[in-house]
């Protein structure tokens, strides 16, 4: 299929209009008037931490996850190891403007402490700072922005660790849940080796314990090898490669490939659906000019099992979709142009006749989605025909809120795009119109992290 440009990224540059900022200064006067005694934000906030994922430098011991403090319960708590420094951190699972932090300290407490706020859990900004830290409940007025905030403690008050009852954090969700997975999914990317071919991709296990790093294989041109014995390879220059992966034996009917071609200062490629899902992947491609894109399956698709992600396929797509997770299961999800129900003889055979002929096209249904015979051609009528947006005009193939709307529609292509990072997905060959597939390509790249899921 077609090459296309790498997608775009756009910087999107918040102003406020002069008068607004006027309006804004008299609200806060008067606010200030209205409130000047009390001790919370003189704006709504709202309990943002709570029951979020959360995470530890370390835990004193089974009873005392990090978890316990972002519970909402007062008789649970995180304590740490008796070391410095350690931290807590909660990730609120969107960017948000921070006001307030509520530390309820249990009688181990931190006399110098920092709270973080960070955008990738990665670098971090300090809000608020002490080396006099009173213990007990410390409310703390900060302003800050991020999706991670941390308790960073550096010199505790006793012999003992770091323990919170309670971690809350307060403020206004400002935006909508990230698909990438953060920095930390992808784990620790300073000591990838340089390559000496073209790029050094690094094997990620990320099959949450469902398999350990010894029974998740990698395949290409003949080497084949577990990430136990080795994470690394340093990708050669080659034409139509794929690179495959399996679980629990080398030939394993769990798995999936990637595809790329690899010139001597470029690499292109792609995860894909096109024909099926076999296992969960994403890719990250970095470039020695700071380039850094993700595509593959979202962080929540990763995240959860995979008899809830075959559950999900079945629960989200229309009946005539639904046997596409049942016929192969539980090793693979199929695309529909494979389905007999879908081809010649079966009950869905004539599934997109009516709208391809209403717009002119006459070819099987397992054809359009296959984007074949007449369609081999014809990338921008496959991919709109798939979308359902053939029947509007062609200036509006290329607007994605338009697409998959309706039925007839490739809903198993919808599924993938759904649930992927940007939504970008391969989900039927020419579904690289209007750049939604999931193709990456840069030049002078230095490393290329696959992950594989469960
Ligand atoms: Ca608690």
């Amino acid at each position: 299929m077609p090459l296309m440009s790498p997608p775009s990224r756009v910087t999107i540059r918040h102003t406020r209009p002069a008068f607004l900022a006027t309006a804004l200064a008299v609200f806060v006067v008067v606010m200030l008037a209205v409130y000047s005694a009390a001790v919370t934000p003189a704006y709504a906030a709202t309990l943002l931490s709570q029951g979020k994922p959360a995470t530890a430098s370390s835990t004193e011991n089974a009873g005392t996850p990090a978890s316990a403090a972002v519970d909402g319960n007062a008789g649970t708590r995180w304590s740490s190891q008796f070391s410095d420094p350690q931290w807590i951190q909660v990730d609120l699972g969107a960017s948000a403007s921070i006001s307030q932090v509520v530390l309820t300290w249990e009688a181990a407490y931190a006399r110098s402490f920092q709270v973080q706020v960070s955008a990738n859990a990665t670098s971090w900004t300090s809000v608020y700072s002490t080396t006099t830290g009173t213990g007990g409940t410390q409310t703390l007025n900060v302003t800050g922005t991020g999706r991670y905030v941390r308790v960073y403690g550096t010199v505790r008050a006793t012999p003992y660790g770091y323990s919170l009852w309670e971690f809350a954090v307060y403020g206004t969700s400002t935006g909508t849940p990230p698909t990438d997975p953060p920095g930390s999914f992808w784990g620790d990317t300073a000591s990838i080796p340089a390559a000496q071919n073209v790029v050094m991709v690094k094997m990620l296990n990320r099959t949450n314990g469902k398999y350990p790093d010894s029974q998740v294989y990698w395949s290409y041109n003949g080497q084949v090898h577990s990430i136990a014995e080795q994470p690394y390879f340093d990708m050669p220059v080659n034409s139509a490669g794929r690179m495959y992966f399996y679980l629990g034996s080398p030939n394993s009917q769990y798995y999936d490939f990637i595809e790329f071609t690899v010139g001597a200062s470029v690499f292109n490629g792609n995860t894909t659906r096109v024909d099926a899902f076999g296992i969960k992947l994403a890719m990250r491609l970095h470039a020695h000019d700071g380039y850094d894109v993700s595509v593959g399956e979202d962080q929540t698709t990763f995240a959860e099992d995979r008899a809830v992600t075959f559950q999900k396929f079945v629960n989200e797509v229309p009946a005539e979709f639904k046997p596409l997770a049942q016929v192969q299961a539980p090793y693979r999800i199929i695309a529909p142009g494979s389905h007999a129900g879908f081809r010649a003889g079966g009950a869905n055979a004539n599934y997109f006749s009516a709208y391809a002929s209403s717009v002119g096209v006459s070819a099987a249904t397992s054809d359009i989605f296959g984007c074949a015979a007449s369609l081999a051609n014809n990338p921008g009528m496959c991919s709109a025909l798939n979308r359902h947006v053939a029947h509007l005009p062609q200036s509006q193939w290329s607007t994605p809120s338009l697409y998959y709307q309706a039925a007839p529609a490739n809903y198993y292509s919808k599924f993938w795009h759904d649930h992927a990072i940007n939504r970008l997905s391969y989900g039927f060959p020419y579904d690289d119109y209007a750049s939604q597939s999931s193709f990456i390509s840069h030049g002078n790249p230095q490393w290329l992290l696959v992950a594989v899921g469960w």
